[in-house]
């Protein structure tokens, strides 16, 4: 470190997009300033609330000394079955679904899940509504969705369509875009704010291919108010699990039923009693829902029967 590092006082500032060592961080006048980690220990990730001070190091302008608390954190297993935090001090969660790719809803209630157990709103916004497919591909599930009290929206790029909804839903948010590669995340950047350029897949054929367009996670603010992290897309999503117990509140309506279940313990299976078991029997509950429950669930106790620590 040099003189000037040592001299300059630390300012406050949040990370807009983080690559290894290096971040972008945003001061209080809005200025984005090239900074480096200071020390292994350190690390951030998209939204951190971070101190930095002025050094020239190696290309970069900053040098960030603190990461602040997070009020909520975004994560995900990765490969290795390590929790990665995604993004942080997030308010709210998109899930983002379209006709093209193949919808994986599975995904999609993996992603609402994560978002109740982190405390974070959340919504659907179905892309691509001017395919012709859309409809018949996505009604059903957002209807569905709609029904257990998240918001839904119909949008496109191509028609602009649920722009205004959209932009009113991430006011006074902080929200992030989430869902699989190719479903237009970008491209509802691209359409709320104006001017910027967040790299879209050019050729719509490679939607299918599984290339992934964006790599890391970047934040953007909105003209007519809210924060909008844009992150890469994946081909699969696994939560960090609560333990098997924890895992109904990930499902809005499941929990809500099951206050009747006979068995105040009772999981949802097979149980005698179960109300939740009877509200799926009536329609009220999606056999798809409780499929994503049920998978959960048997990951959650697969995690606990080997670490009893997990089971609490
Ligand atoms: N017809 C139609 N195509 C769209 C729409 N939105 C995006 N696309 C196309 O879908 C492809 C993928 O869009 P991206 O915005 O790159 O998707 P993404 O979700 O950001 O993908 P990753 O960055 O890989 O996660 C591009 O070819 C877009 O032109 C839309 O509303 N309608
Ligand atoms: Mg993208
Ligand atoms: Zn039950």
């Amino acid at each position: 470190m040099n003189l000037k590092a040592q001299t300059a006082p630390a300012r406050e500032g949040r990370v807009v997009s983080s690559h290894g060592r290096d971040a972008v961080v945003e001061d209080a006048k809005r200025h984005r300033i090239h900074c480096r980690l200071q020390g292994r220990r350190l690390s951030v990730v998209c939204g951190d609330n971070v101190r930095w001070i002025e050094a020239d190091t190696e290309g970069a302008a900053g040098l960030i000394t603190e990461v602040r608390p997070r009020r909520t954190e975004l994560a995900r297993m990765n490969s290795r079955g390590k929790a990665e935090v995604v993004a942080a001090n997030l308010t709210q969660l998109v899930s983002v679904i379209a006709p093209l790719p193949a919808p994986d809803l599975g995904l999609c209630d993996r992603y609402l899940a994560a978002a109740e157990w982190a405390g974070l709103r959340a919504c659907v916004v179905a892309n691509k509504s001017d395919l012709p497919e859309a409809r018949a591909l996505l009604g059903d599930a957002l209807d569905g969705y709609a029904a257990i009290g998240y918001p839904v929206v119909w949008a496109s790029k191509r028609t602009a369509g649920g722009a205004q909804e959209i932009a009113l839903r991430l006011k006074d948010e902080i929200s992030v875009l989430v869902g699989q590669s190719g479903v237009g995340k970008s491209s509802l950047i691209n359409l709320l704010v104006p001017g910027v350029e967040a790299t879209v897949q050019e050729i719509s054929r490679a939607a299918e291919t599984g290339q992934h367009t964006t790599s890391v996670a970047s934040l953007y603010l909105l003209p007519s108010g809210g924060d909008l992290v844009d992150s890469p897309g994946v081909r699969d999503f696994a939560p960090p699990l609560p333990p098997p117990r924890e895992i109904a509140s990930g499902f809005r309506e499941i929990a809500r039923a099951a206050v009747s279940c006979r068995f105040k313990d009772c999981m949802h299976l097979r149980e005698p009693g179960c109300a939740v078991a009877a509200a799926k029997d009536a329609g009220k509950i999606l056999a798809r829902r409780m499929a994503s429950y049920r998978q959960l669930v048997g990951q959650a106790e697969e995690l606990s029967r080997r670490d009893p620590q997990f089971r609490r």
